[in-house]
């Protein structure tokens, strides 16, 4: 399909303007909002990885990449989150500790609201302590953990023991992703579930909520 072909070239070349003017005329044409987000922007997005990691790209295009992907997940955004569904729960998301990246923690949030979650988003580098207190001071179901790097995955485990510490872990369940986390690592650090993609994580929060 030309226009996606067209988004993930502009997106590759950090092209944000151009981006944002492809993703609407592909709307404009009744592309689905959910094709466009896989098919241009994390396809593409795969792609700058594999070259960020062969030292094809660098970090100012990788940055610049990521800028002109948000573009255009902001027109998507209202699409993806369906309109009038009342709150099932309330889940507070966030990067771990020392972690910047939050494209894919960006994504599980506009899912979670499209599926009717009142969702709380700390953004990134956030410290344990942060998320349990705004967790606890809204009474959210779930706390929904992104790391994207092997050395910040760690900070996980921060949260979910000061959960415990706080005698919370019957009422605030805490999910893991993001792309260097697994199931084995997420059943080490003791979380209640893990997430492989933005729609995955949905659908497991649904189930520890009990709306599935
Ligand atoms: Co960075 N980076 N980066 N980066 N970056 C990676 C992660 C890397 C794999 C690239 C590579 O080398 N191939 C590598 C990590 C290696 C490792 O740890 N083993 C890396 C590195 C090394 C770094 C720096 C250290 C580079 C440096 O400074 N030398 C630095 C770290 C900065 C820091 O955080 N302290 C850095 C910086 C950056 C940018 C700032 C330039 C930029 C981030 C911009 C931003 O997020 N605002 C960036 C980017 C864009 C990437 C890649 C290319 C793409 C990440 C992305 O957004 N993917 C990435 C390579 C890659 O992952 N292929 C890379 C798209 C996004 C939709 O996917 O986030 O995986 P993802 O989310 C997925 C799933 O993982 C899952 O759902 C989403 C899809 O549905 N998911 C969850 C995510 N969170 C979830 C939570 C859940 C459930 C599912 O439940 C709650």
């Amino acid at each position: 399909m030309e226009f996606l072909r067209e988004i993930d070239h502009s997106m590759q070349s950090g092209d944000d303007a151009k981006v944002r003017e492809l993703t609407q005329q592909a709307i404009d044409a009744g592309l689905p909002a959910s094709k466009i987000l896989n098919e241009a922007f994390l396809e593409g997005m795969a792609v700058v990885g594999r070259k960020m990691g062969a030292h094809e790209i660098f970090l100012p295009e990788v940055l610049m990449a990521a800028r002109a992907m948000k573009a255009g997940v902001e027109l998507l955004k209202p699409l993806l989150a369906a309109d009038d569904v009342s709150t099932v729960g309330k889940v507070v998301v966030g990067t771990v500790k020392g972690d910047l990246h939050d494209i894919g923690k960006n994504l599980v949030g506009i899912m979670l609201e499209g599926a009717g979650f009142e969702v709380f988003d700390l953004g990134a580098d956030v410290e344990a302590e942060v998320f349990v207190d705004l967790a606890e001071a809204e009474g959210a179901n779930v706390i929904g953990l992104s790391a994207l790097l092997t050395t910040t995955m760690v900070n996980m485990k921060p949260v979910i023991d000061l959960v415990r510490e706080r005698g919370l872990e019957n009422k605030i369940r805490v999910v893991v992703g993001g792309a260097p986390v697994t199931q084995e690592f997420a059943e080490e650090i003791g979380a209640d579930a893990y997430g492989y993609d933005a729609n995955h994580a949905v659908g497991i929060i649904k189930e520890l909520v009990g709306v599935a």
